[in-house]
């Protein structure tokens, strides 16, 4: 189902006229903060810039003379530098966890609320979703995006909404055998962790009947779609999304699972070479930026999401014309140069998974020898009473030698099941002493 046909399906040239439109209406926004005022926005938001018009080309072309917005400058923003609202129009704010210190807050009016609902409503529908459907969010409430940005979209959609929360499994595994939920709505660590201790209480997640479940919030790869497809007997479908953009809603798959359409009515996005900051021609892997188009309380310019994708650009045979990206590949700052070799943990993911007698917990351990990339990757197995620890971590070695091509330590280790966590903890980095 499309939940809104006429801005999901408009054709190429109206929304290109929209997307000008809407940038104009964004650079005015910000003209005044001292923030874009320091990096002469001011100036080219009020000339060219401020009024683009014409084919796309020009659009972007205009974009590319703005400067990128980092996750270091909202920091330093921090708390309402960058909000183009004062504090009494807001009507809500999120955070992020900040693990580098201070947290990014980032704030909604009524209105970027009301977008919210609506994208993430989209984001349900591209999933199967119909009103009617009661939908089981175990995603965190709270300053976390997920729980209150999908609960938003399904009280839009028509759903009735089981708003779980993470954490407390036994009562949520309860609580989907007698409620009969139709969609669930996780991260993938935590589903596969659900599925687990239903396991583990001899319930067989199938039983559940669920339909269809969404996840995302964290990188996942196609082999821990099949372990969750395969536990839980539904479709997995992913979608993107980030508290900076709004939180989830930013792109998500269609029925045809080939790609996530990003929500171009309200994003602008670009590649570029994380490198050099030159923009990539589409077909090109590199690091997505964003522009927002419609937020007020905190519209961004050309933030680097430093997430790793590439543009789709075939149409897609559901009718829906936004640009599609390719699923997140990793972060640009986890990318791994082990050898010469460059590698994503999702990839070790991808190797770890396919041992049926490895758990889905896993860690990866980075860390610098001179000048080189080291990694380690902690495993766990299902069994350990019945597994010679030796004789795995050798196989597995010669597997990720054998299919990524790099030689990584291997320890057999009990990783910590992540409840409590918006997000699992993969990636252990202490290659610059910050973890
Ligand atoms: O994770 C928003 C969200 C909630 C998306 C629920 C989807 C579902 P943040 O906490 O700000 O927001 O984290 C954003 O998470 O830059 C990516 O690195 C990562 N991420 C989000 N979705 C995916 C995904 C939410 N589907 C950061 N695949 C982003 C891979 C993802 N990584």
């Amino acid at each position: 189902m499309i939940y809104n046909l006429q801005m999901e399906c408009m054709d190429r040239p109206a929304l290109c006229r929209l997307q000008a439109e809407r940038l104009g209406e964004t650079l005015q926004r910000v003209a005044a903060l001292p923030f874009y005022v320091a990096r002469g926005m001011g100036e080219l938001a009020a000339g060219a810039v401020g009024r683009p018009a014409g084919p796309a080309g020009a659009l972007l072309e205009h974009l590319e003379r703005l400067p990128f917005t980092t996750k270091q400058d909202l920091r330093d923003q921090y708390p309402f530098g960058l909000f183009a609202v004062p504090q009494r129009d807001l009507a809500r704010v999120h955070a992020t966890s900040g693990t580098r210190g201070k947290p990014t807050l980032v704030g909604y009016t009524k209105n970027d609320l009301a977008t919210w609902a609506e994208l993430c409503a989209r984001l349900l529908a591209g999933a199967g979703a119909r009103p009617g459907d009661t939908l089981h969010v175990a995603l965190n409430y709270g300053l976390f995006t997920g729980g209150l940005g999908i609960h938003g979209g399904a009280e839009r959609l028509g759903c009735l909404v089981v708003p779980a929360s993470a954490g407390s499994t036994h009562r949520q595994l309860l609580l989907m055998n007698d409620l009969r939920p139709v969609g669930l709505k996780a991260t993938p660590s935590y589903a596969l962790h659900l599925a687990e201790v239903a396991e583990q209480e001899g319930i067989d997640p199938r039983s559940f009947g669920l339909r269809y479940g969404i996840f995302g919030a964290e990188p996942w790869s196609e082999a821990v779609r099949a372990r969750l497809e395969e536990r839980f007997g539904f479709l997995a479908y992913d979608s993107y999304g980030l508290s900076e953009m709004l939180g989830p809603g930013v792109a998500w798959e269609c029925e045809h699972r080939n790609g996530l359409h990003l929500a171009e009515d309200h994003f602008l996005p670009e590649i570029i070479d994380p490198m050099t900051g030159h923009r990539l021609p589409p077909g090109e892997e590199g690091e997505l930026v964003l522009t927002s188009l419609t937020k007020e309380a905190y519209p961004l310019i050309r933030f680097r999401t430093g997430d790793r994708t590439v543009m789709l650009p075939d149409p897609c045979p559901c009718g829906r014309t936004h640009i599609r990206i390719d699923r997140i590949r990793g972060r640009v700052d986890e990318m791994l140069i082990i050898r010469g070799v460059n590698l994503f943990p999702t990839e070790v993911e991808r190797v770890l998974l396919s041992f049926p007698e490895l758990h889905h917990r896993y860690q990866v351990r980075l860390w610098r020898h001179g000048a080189l990339d080291e990694a380690e990757v902690l495993v766990e197995p299902r069994r350990p009473q019945e597994t010679d620890e030796a004789a795995l971590a050798r196989r597995l070695k010669a597997a990720i030698k054998q299919e990524l091509g790099v030689a990584m330590g291997v320890r057999v280790a009990t990783i910590p099941d992540g409840e409590g966590r918006n997000k699992a903890l993969r990636v252990i980095d202490e290659r610059s002493g910050v973890s």
